[in-house]
């Protein structure tokens, strides 16, 4: 091994994660503000340790001295999800920031790992400031759904458990598990669907009954006092009956009639 001064190479790393992990945090918080949902659940980071990289290096058939470029993930920062959807979102948003050049994307949620494995991996080169000057390192942004997470930690576990070499059962097992959370992953998406809809139709409902009403109160104002009164009364009625093809009737009818009305009178 090399007599280099590890907490030294390290030390850009380290501040990579820490500021990596600040801004993604306030990226979150900014999108719940501004959009009362954030694509964000929570975001983690960490510095490989020692005996991983050199694990990985020897691996990847990595030299010593190239480190910096043939490790990608020794500042490795992730990012969990509720929905498969605000993955393309966020790596959207990260793609188009300025404070980190972005060097390519692994999509192995298109193209899934044998393992089972899926994630969107997003290999930045970030500036870290520190006081020899600017100093640019490679980091890795993971981002992933929650059932994909569940699944990657469990995996990760074993693997570390057996050394990599899983016994054939525990493979199948997992393969099975990672369909399973596919499945999951899947259903979330229908039932985001779902609320999606239901906040439409909810909104869409909102906006036919206060046009409809403020159409009636104008009816009044063009002195059609008997009609508005009539309309007013069926209105009541469906509302009670929540009858939503009725008041779509009835809106059409008062529209009708109010352009009459305007028509007549001037
Ligand atoms: P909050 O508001 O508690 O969620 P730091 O002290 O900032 O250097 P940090 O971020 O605390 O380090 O440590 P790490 O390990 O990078 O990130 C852990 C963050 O992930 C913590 O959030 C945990 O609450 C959050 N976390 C971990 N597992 C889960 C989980 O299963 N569900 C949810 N919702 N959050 C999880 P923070 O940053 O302390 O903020
Ligand atoms: P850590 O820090 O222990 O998570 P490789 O494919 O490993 O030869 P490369 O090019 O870095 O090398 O690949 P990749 O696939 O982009 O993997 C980078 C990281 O993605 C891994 O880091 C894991 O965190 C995660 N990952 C990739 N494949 C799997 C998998 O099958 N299961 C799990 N649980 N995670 C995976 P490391 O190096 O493993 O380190």
């Amino acid at each position: 091994m090399d007599g280099r001064d590890w907490s030294k190479f390290l030390l850009p790393y380290e501040q990579a994660v820490e500021e990596l992990k600040i801004k993604l945090k306030l990226l979150r918080s900014e999108l719940k503000m501004r959009e009362e949902y954030s694509p964000m659940e929570f975001v983690t980071g960490r510095v490989k340790r020692i005996s991983s990289i050199l694990d990985k290096a020897k691996r990847l058939n990595v030299p010593m001295d190239q480190l910096e470029t043939g490790i990608e993930d020794i500042a490795g920062i992730r990012i969990m999800c509720q929905f498969v959807e605000d993955i393309e979102r966020l790596a959207g948003l990260i793609k188009q920031r300025h404070d980190m050049k972005i060097l390519y994307a692994k999509d192995y949620i298109t193209n899934k790992k044998e393992s089972g494995y899926r994630s969107y991996h997003i290999i930045v080169e970030y500036p870290v400031q520190t006081s020899l000057g600017m100093k640019p390192v490679l980091a890795e942004i993971q981002i992933r759904t929650l059932a994909m997470n569940f699944w990657a930690t469990i995996e990760h576990s074993l693997n570390y458990k057996y050394r990599g070499d899983l016994p054939e059962d525990v493979k199948e097992r997992l393969s099975k598990a990672a369909e399973a959370a596919y499945l999951l992953d899947t259903e979330m998406s229908s039932i985001r669907e779902d609320i999606t809809e239901s906040q439409k139709l909810f909104e869409d409902r909102s906006n036919l009954v206060s046009t409809m009403l403020n159409e009636i109160q104008e009816l009044y104002f063009y002195r059609r006092v008997r009609e508005a009164a009539h309309f007013q009364f069926c209105f009541n009625e469906l509302w009670e009956k929540e009858d939503i093809t009725g008041l779509k009737q009835l809106a059409e009818a008062v529209q009708t009639s109010l352009s009459k009305a305007k028509r007549e009178q001037g």
